[in-house]
């Protein structure tokens, strides 16, 4: 094709001093090239256009893009041709004489009537995609979708299994002193597992501010609101994995929570929810063990330096020292330094209306007990506290530290006391949107 167009061009300037003949020759290419368009269009393998995805849905969202796509190149055609016709056909140059007519009623109607038919017709097969893919009902399987600053959190409904779910690019790629890898950006630790061929219904919400999941392949985008929750579903054709992005704003890392949804056959998928489940009880049952142990100083500070350089680094940076007018140095930081109440209270409950999110549901008890005493122990913040899990579950089920004369005793009705807001990690619920909140308003938009 690029062949026949070189000839057509020099075929152009070779007869250019046949103005007349070039002209039609120059229109005739106009309409050639516009009627060139979609083909080029067509292979979905192109990166140009959308995915045809592996779903129903996503095939009925690229077909429906495709027609319309047709009907307004065959516009464009029609509309440009009559156009550039009249402008050639009507040239001076020719003798032609302007016409001085305006306001003509019945063009008027005609191009009025014209355009609201052709909307019509395309909104009939819109709607219908439209209303398939808000049908939500029926499904196999719901999964609570919660985005945060700057990671996804997914909870499968009625199954004792939930996770976070992170960006694992190297610091060293996003730099560009290390070569970018195949995923670059699209890869993380645990990736949302889910069975093809069984209706999945997505329960989006977020903890801070607007994120949207979205994952081309399944043509899913949907904005996780703080404080709403939208729904989504998907079935998907065929095992694999599928990435995507977060497609919302949502502040300094917005690229870096990505998605990576692993799509097993059936039975797999089963043995894996199973073992989940499994793995999640035992997880629970340590926990619940260490509440009662007595870590070292080093113990917590080894701890607390992952956990810290994991999950605080991001913003408080790992030398501590923060991000000026952003984010707060935990060098040297009042709160770091100072009350050791006021210090864990910020860590367990955030602080509303800033990217400090509340880690009570994301950490363990002991996890918070380590990182509070890293806060408070490195970058020459040296105040010797040293906290334990323990002080941190008092802090949470009393919102006081434990009095040093009956700690044993606090600990005893502590650990006998169940409740909500006991935190376990990679078994959480999330503040805002619950199991129980989630019951209580499914179909809340
Ligand atoms: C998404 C960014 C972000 C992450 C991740 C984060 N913080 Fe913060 N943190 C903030 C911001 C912003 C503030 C300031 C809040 C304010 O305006 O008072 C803050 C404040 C604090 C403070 C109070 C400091 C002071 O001097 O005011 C402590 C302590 C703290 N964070 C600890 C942590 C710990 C521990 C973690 C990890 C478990 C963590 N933060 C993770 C953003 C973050
Ligand atoms: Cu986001």
């Amino acid at each position: 094709m690029i062949r026949s167009w070189t000839n057509v061009v020099a075929y152009l300037i070779a007869n250019s001093s046949d103005r007349r003949f070039s002209l039609r020759l120059a229109v005739r290419a106009f309409i050639g090239m516009l009627l060139f368009v979609p083909m080029i269009a067509t292979p979905s393998e192109t990166r140009l256009n959308l995915t045809q995805g592996v779903t129903e849905i996503s095939g009925k969202v690229y077909d429906l893009h495709m027609l319309i796509f047709y009907i307004c190149c065959a516009i464009g055609v029609v509309v440009f041709g009559v156009m550039f016709y009249s402008i050639i056909r009507h040239r001076k140059s020719r003798g032609v004489k302007a016409a001085h007519f305006h306001e003509s009623t019945k063009v008027e109607i005609l191009w009025t009537i014209i355009p609201i038919i052709i909307l019509v017709l395309m909104a009939i097969p819109a709607t219908k995609t439209l209303i398939a893919m808000e049908d939500t009902s029926q499904d196999d399987l719901t999964i609570t979708v919660t985005g945060s600053q700057w990671k996804w959190h997914y909870r499968y409904f009625n199954h004792d299994v939930a996770f976070y779910s992170f960006l694992t690019t190297s610091q060293k790629q996003i730099e560009g002193s290390e070569q970018k890898g195949e995923h670059y950006l699209l890869e993380v630790d645990n990736p949302l597992v889910v069975p093809v061929n069984r209706k999945i219904r997505f329960l989006m919400t977020s903890d801070d501010v607007i994120h949207s999941w979205w994952v081309p392949d399944f043509a899913v985008k949907k904005d996780a609101v703080p404080g709403f929750i939208n729904e989504a579903w998907t079935k998907i054709d065929k095992p694999g994995i599928y990435r995507g992005q977060c497609a919302e704003l949502c502040g300094r890392n917005h690229g870096f929570m990505p998605i990576v949804v692993q799509a097993l056959p059936e039975d797999e998928f089963d043995t894996w929810l199973a073992k989940q489940e499994q793995m999640a009880a035992a997880k629970k049952a340590e926990q619940e063990k260490a509440l009662g142990k007595t870590l070292s100083m080093d113990e917590l500070m080894a701890l607390g330096e992952k956990v810290y350089n994991d999950r605080c680094a991001v913003c408080h940076q790992v030398n501590g020292e923060g991000m000026a007018n952003v984010f707060p140095a935990m060098k040297g930081s009042p709160i770091a330094t100072g009350d050791l109440l006021q210090h864990i209270d910020i860590v367990i409950n955030g602080k509303t209306g800033t990217a400090m999110q509340a880690f009570a549901n994301q950490l363990n008890e002991e996890e918070l007990a380590a990182v509070v005493t890293y806060e408070r122990n490195a970058w020459g913040n040296d105040t010797g506290d040293a906290v334990q899990a323990s002080d941190i579950k008092q802090v949470l089920t009393n919102g006081t530290l434990p009095d040093e004369n009956n700690a044993q005793a606090n600990t005893q009705s502590s650990s006998s006391s169940e409740t909500n807001a006991t935190p376990d990690t990679s078994v959480t619920s999330n503040s805002k949107a619950t199991p129980e909140t989630m019951d209580s308003q499914p179909e809340a938009q």
